[in-house]
């Protein structure tokens, strides 16, 4: 047998990971094993997502496998939340109600993939519960030139659309499904894959709880394939621990809002803020209905969160 295998991380939890090995030698394709501690000194968790190198233990413990991650291949991107390496899409899913979508932690969302060079697919579920509310959010997200999906899951609406994206877009990359907690992200991926039978529950009884149906970040191969492409299903967040995760710069804020990228250079101050200044282009084609009122709110509201975390650092 080979020393040392290829493999990508699908889930790990506590310390213990559920890889893909990427090789015909072994013969359990999924495998259960542990990190090297040197990890542990690196201050580098691995993540799922996260392509690996493993190594045969002969030591290992046979409940943990016996092979151990040995190192991981260099990432395209790592993300605080969904704690997740090399993605190349993320599926920005909001409901249109049952919980009603915050916009600005969506485009939170969207500005955090954009920002690491992930490309954002707005997904909006429930729509059969609002269609108007589900018409207002697509004229948003689309016209800002993303690719959006409204559908319900329950009533078997627009499926059909979003499965074949995912068929035609996913084979050999990587994506995560991401949004609040209740909105149907388990609920969609199992009517596109049936055999997942994910979890699923109420959000009501969530909330009397505290807790979310879906408690980990577990990545799927779409076919037995090698890098057939992988979907990962994520627990929702709640608005607490969406506003305990930083992102990155107020200065790198613009250039993670698309449809802004035209109207950048057009204002009179070369140090605009695009929030409220005289002359500003940004400011003029929101007036002029080019770019949605709702994004240069939360883009407004998130330049806020970014320029007070800068005077406490
Ligand atoms: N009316 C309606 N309800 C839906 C739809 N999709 C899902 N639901 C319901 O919404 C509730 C929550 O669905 P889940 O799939 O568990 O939501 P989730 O986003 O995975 O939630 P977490 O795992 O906590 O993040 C369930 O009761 C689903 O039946 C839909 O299209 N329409
Ligand atoms: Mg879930
Ligand atoms: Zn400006």
């Amino acid at each position: 047998m080979e020393s040392t295998v290829k493999g990508k991380i699908l889930k790990g939890v506590g310390g213990l990971y559920t890889v893909s090995v990427l090789s015909d030698t072994v013969e359990n394709k999924e495998i259960r094993c542990r990190a090297r501690g040197s990890f542990r000194h690196d201050r580098l968790t691995p993540l799922a997502g996260d392509n690996v190198i493993l190594s045969y233990d002969e030591k290992a413990a046979d409940d943990d496998g016996k092979f151990v991650i040995d190192e991981i291949v260099d990432r395209k991107n790592a993300l605080i939340r969904p704690p997740m390496a090399n993605l190349d899409y993320l599926f920005v899913t909001m409901a249109t109600a049952s919980p009603a979508p915050i916009l600005s932690t969506v485009d939170k969302l969207i500005c955090i993939a954009e920002h690491n060079d992930i490309e954002p697919v707005i997904v909006i579920t429930k729509c059969e519960l609002d269609e108007d509310k589900a018409d207002e959010l697509y004229r948003i997200y689309s016209s800002c030139g993303f690719e959006t999906f409204k559908l319900s899951a329950v009533e078997d609406i627009g499926i059909s659309p979003i499965d074949d994206f995912i068929k035609q877009k996913l084979p050999t990359r990587t994506a995560a499904f991401a949004g609040a907690s209740g909105i149907g992200k388990s609920t969609l991926l199992n009517r596109l894959f049936p055999s997942l039978n994910l979890s699923t529950s109420e959000i009501s009884r969530k909330i009397e709880r505290g807790r979310h149906t879906t408690r980990e970040v577990k990545l799927f191969p779409l076919s037995d394939a090698a890098d057939c492409g992988y979907i990962a299903d994520t627990p929702g967040f709640s608005m607490l621990d969406f506003k305990r995760f930083d992102f990155f710069e107020k200065e790198d804020l613009p250039n993670t809002m698309r449809e802004f990228a035209p109207y950048l250079s057009g204002c009179r101050y070369t140090k605009c803020s695009h929030t409220k200044e005289e002359g500003c282009a940004v400011l003029q084609a929101v007036k002029d209905g080019y770019i949605p009122k709702s994004r240069h709110e939360s883009f407004v509201e998130l330049y806020d969160i970014l320029k007070t975390r800068k005077k406490w650092d």
